[in-house]
């Protein structure tokens, strides 16, 4: 397909038997407190698992996480130092969830750094789930949030250079292509982050500048239920990274967590999702990149995507974390 071979499935059982053992072990010894997306997401896991320390609710917990990248000038992806849409505007995405149904969102969200806040807040003060544009910045700032500019020298410069071809074609991980080592200071992106306390309770964020230089006006996935981000009490939740259209055309994330609800593992509902994509899409999907991560009610996670090049990071109640490649569908990406 698209001259991209697909992975064998030879071979994979066994270490799949073995990984699962381990993992359950893992799990029963040490649980999973925080799950993110790409290799930045510790930096915001650690910040995540301080605030469960501090006495934080699940909700608290992935709050504080999102609010990392957010603040962070050298994220391209997220909040303030966010790449613009094509008319130089920085917009954000962001969305929360918990157990009992509450859902929190804005989209195309103008200057407020923390989008994550704005969106807890919806959650919270409004009877709405989704507040979007000028509407949703008018509220932030109405429950005392302050104004900043979030487009960045530096951001502004990439839009700048951008202009001179205006091509738009995402680039595959480029949440990792970003310079320095992975896990550096400069590798950030678009955050779905899931956390559980050691009373099983679970809550989950996303948040983004979404797809640099996308038309003014165009929302992706992540603040939208059941595509960016999904969770369902007693089944767990799951968060998508990469082209938002994607993820949108089948409600990526509600299909994840249908499938788990069905009793498929965390993976292979994540590996479901992102084959369903490429049947349904074929050729159109060639060089895009999108990712699922999942984390079951019981601790198990699943992790999935296109590509290769997609990371996730798992940090447990002890304050243990490490950064992990997620399997792909594709074993390359296709040199455009
Ligand atoms: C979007 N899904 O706006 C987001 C972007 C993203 O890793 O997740 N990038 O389409």
């Amino acid at each position: 397909m698209n001259g991209i071979s697909r992975r064998g499935a030879l071979g994979v059982g066994a270490a799949a038997v073995f990984a699962a053992g381990a993992g359950r072990a893992a799990e029963a010894a040490d649980p999973v407190a925080v799950l993110s997306t790409w290799d930045f997401g510790k930096a915001a896991n650690e910040a995540a698992l301080a605030r469960f320390k501090a006495g934080g609710t699940a909700l608290d917990a992935v709050e504080a996480g999102a609010k990392v990248p957010e603040a962070d000038p050298t994220n391209h992806s997220v909040g303030y130092g966010g790449y613009p849409d094509r008319d130089g505007h920085v917009t954000l995405d962001a969305i929360i969830m918990d157990e009992r149904g509450g859902v929190g969102a804005v989209a195309a969200l103008e200057d407020i750094v923390h989008a994550i806040s704005v969106a807890r807040l919806v959650m919270e003060k409004t009877p709405h789930t989704l507040l979007v544009g000028e509407g949703a910045t008018r509220f932030a700032l109405d429950q005392g949030m302050k104004r900043t500019k979030l487009l960045t020298p530096e951001a502004e410069k990439a839009w700048r250079d951008w202009l001179k071809t205006a091509n738009y074609r995402p680039v595959a991980n480029i949440e990792n292509q970003l310079p320095g080592p992975p896990g550096s200071k400069l590798n950030h992106d678009t955050i779905g982050i899931m956390a559980r306390g050691l009373d099983g309770a679970m809550a989950a964020a996303c948040t983004t500048s979404g797809m640099a230089f996308k038309m003014r006006g165009r929302v992706g996935d992540s603040p939208q239920a059941g595509c960016g981000l999904f969770l369902e009490k007693g089944v767990g939740a799951a968060a998508s990274t990469g082209v938002g259209e994607e993820v949108t055309r089948i409600a990526g994330t509600a299909r994840v967590i249908a499938s788990m609800r069905a009793g498929l593992t965390p993976q292979a509902a994540c590996e479901e999702a992102v084959k369903h994509i490429a049947q349904l899409r074929g050729d159109a999907i060639k060089g895009l990149q999108v990712g699922f991560l999942a984390l079951g009610q019981d601790g198990r996670i699943g992790a999935y995507a296109l590509l290769p090049g997609f990371t996730y990071a798992v940090t447990r109640h002890s304050g243990a974390s490490e950064v992990l490649p997620s399997a792909s569908l594709f074993s390359q990406t296709p040199v455009p």
